[in-house]
């Protein structure tokens, strides 16, 4: 067992909105905790706590608090902090939803969460409204933040002037946030994480990662990912940091605000890294503000990397975790100059890791000679690992252990001084730009189109080593399909991110005797064709 070379640290018994907002020192409430990257706009921290107050005030007046699940579909824009952490001040429980979802995908969430209120935009009304009406929600519980006929506004509900409400609720088990996680095989499933996993993984990260008060962290990962919500909108906004917030990623725009307001960190995913060790348009702006780029979600290279680190003269880290984990359990903290950067660093205080070999189930051997450990599965134990699938309990034993490990799906190694690199992946899970593309759903689709009669999917590498979803499909006897029509098919069903880019036909899926997919022989006949 590997335990982080950090002290443990106390993780008070507070809720989230105490943990960030209650100690605020009175000379922070006029500092901006978010700019509106595309306006300018500046919302203070005294402005932002009054919005939560005002904002869990007009929930709790609605009868919605502790036991209610509140769905927020919503771009990265300054008001995300008041819905959010104002769902959270009410006792209520925030589940956050994909913005590039399909009505389908958001109706599915809804459901399976329990949602029966909506907060959105108008931009993502008309999915958000779809599937609202599937499952009978009526419009008045659909918000819309800018302003829609026939919904609440934003400004409606801060403009009822309400206080916040007393709640009382066990920080230790209380559900905070149920985001959505394929986990290691099937169907997105509700990640249970309670005020304490949440509390846990912030203070966590304050204890290690580096960033301070008066850095400005540009925010354009996404908030409803566990990522954006954890790192952004919780630890940033303890720290006393400036949110620049930027709904979605364009890389002119993204140069442009970093360069506007001077963001000093950069929390990104391993493409928006690619573009700015490579992109030409990167010299065309004045980057010289940024000390960190802080790359998380999936394997970062170590040469792309040094590219970036010398390109724009800052430090690059690089962090680890799963939804499953609040996220982060691994990071390269700032002044740990000496850690090669492709790997995931060390693990966070009172995290405990253990490296166990698939096969036979017995923990690896670490040698002292400096060298890394045979690979095997990552498992990880500490106060920020969920509390458990929504009403999932055999998907939650798969997981978790009774003991507290967590089964990661990842595969790891470690040398004696407490270092991991992430090596391969033993679960289905596919990330493409840093969102999770669950196979099962894809293989699903395929499934419904007349001329195929099997198919498996995985991920693959494009031409800059990013993966991206493939699929092996089997043609129906008797009929023909070319590649680009599989493709069109499926991105006709599923959000952008989840489009099948690569497809190749094969005679037969390969199978255990039980049926299910061979994962592991397709990716080795993927690997042997790349040689
Ligand atoms: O559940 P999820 O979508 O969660 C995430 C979390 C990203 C984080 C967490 C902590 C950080 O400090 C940070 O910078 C980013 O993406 O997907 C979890 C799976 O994504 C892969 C791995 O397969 C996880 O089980 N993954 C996440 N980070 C890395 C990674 C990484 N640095 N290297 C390789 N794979």
């Amino acid at each position: 067992m590997v335990h982080s070379p950090s002290p443990d640290i106390d993780v008070p018994d507070v809720s989230v909105h105490e943990y960030l907002f209650g100690g605020l020192d009175p000379a922070a409430l006029d500092d901006a905790a978010l700019i509106d990257g595309t306006s300018g706009a500046v919302t203070t921290y005294r402005q932002l706590l009054g919005q939560v107050d005002r904002f869990a005030g007009a929930l709790a007046a609605r009868g919605l608090g502790v036991g209610d699940v509140i769905a927020v579909l919503c771009p990265n824009v300054p008001a995300f902090a008041t819905v959010f952490h104002g769902i959270l001040r009410a006792g209520a429980t925030a589940t956050t939803i994909n913005s590039l979802y399909t009505p389908e995908e958001i109706a599915a969430q809804l459901e399976d969460a329990g949602a029966r209120w909506l907060v959105t935009v108008t931009p993502l009304l008309p999915g958000a409204s779809a599937a609202a009406d599937r499952l009978g929600i009526p419009a008045e519980q659909v918000v819309v933040l800018d302003g829609a006929p026939g919904h609440p506004s934003l400004a409606d509900l801060l403009g009822e002037g309400r206080t916040a409400p007393d709640v009382s609720f066990d920080p230790a088990t209380h559900v905070a946030v149920l985001p959505y996680s394929s986990g290691t095989t099937g169907l997105p499933k509700g990640v249970m994480l309670t005020h304490r996993n949440l509390v846990a993984n912030v203070a966590q990260c304050r204890a290690t990662i580096g960033l301070a008060e008066g850095d400005r962290v540009l925010a354009v990962l996404p908030f409803f990912h566990i990522y954006g919500m954890t790192v952004l909108l919780n630890f940033a906004l303890r720290q006393r940091a400036a949110l620049v917030t930027m709904p979605r990623f364009d890389l002119a725009e993204f140069l442009r605000i970093v360069s506007e307001h001077r963001a000093t960190w950069l929390f990104v995913a391993p493409p928006i890294a690619v573009a700015l060790a490579k992109h030409p348009m990167v010299d065309e702006f004045d980057l010289s503000s940024v000390k960190v780029v802080f790359s998380g979600a999936a394997p970062l290279d170590g040469a792309l990397a040094e590219l970036v680190a010398s390109r724009l003269g800052c430090t690059v880290c690089q962090g680890y975790g799963m939804t499953e984990t609040s996220p982060v359990t691994h990071v390269i903290p700032v002044d740990r100059t000496d850690l090669d950067r492709s790997s995931i660093g060390v693990l966070l205080p009172s995290t405990e890791a253990r490296i166990v070999d698939p096969e036979s189930g017995d923990d690896v051997q670490v040698p002292d000679d400096g060298t890394a450990s045979a690979p095997g599965e990552l498992l990880i134990r500490g106060p920020q690992v969920m509390a458990g699938y929504l009403n999932r309990p055999d998907a939650t034993a798969d997981m978790l252990d009774p003991d507290g490990w967590l089964h990661t799906g990842d595969v790891a190694t470690v040398t004696a001084d407490g270092v991991f690199r992430i090596v391969d992946r033993l679960k289905e899970l596919i990330k493409y730009k840093g969102y999770q593309v669950a196979p099962a759903v894809l293989e699903a689709v395929l499934l419904g189109h007349p001329a195929i009669a099997d198919a498996a999917v995985i991920g693959t590498l494009d031409a800059d080593g990013q993966e991206v979803p493939k699929a092996f499909v089997v043609v129906q006897a008797g009929q023909s399909l070319d590649e680009e029509s599989v493709m069109s098919f499926v991105a006709e069903h599923v959000a952008p991110h989840e489009k099948v880019r690569v497809v190749e036909f094969i005679e037969q899926v390969p199978k255990s005797a039980s049926g299910k997919i061979l994962r592991k022989d397709l990716r080795a006949r993927e690997a042997a064709a790349r040689g």
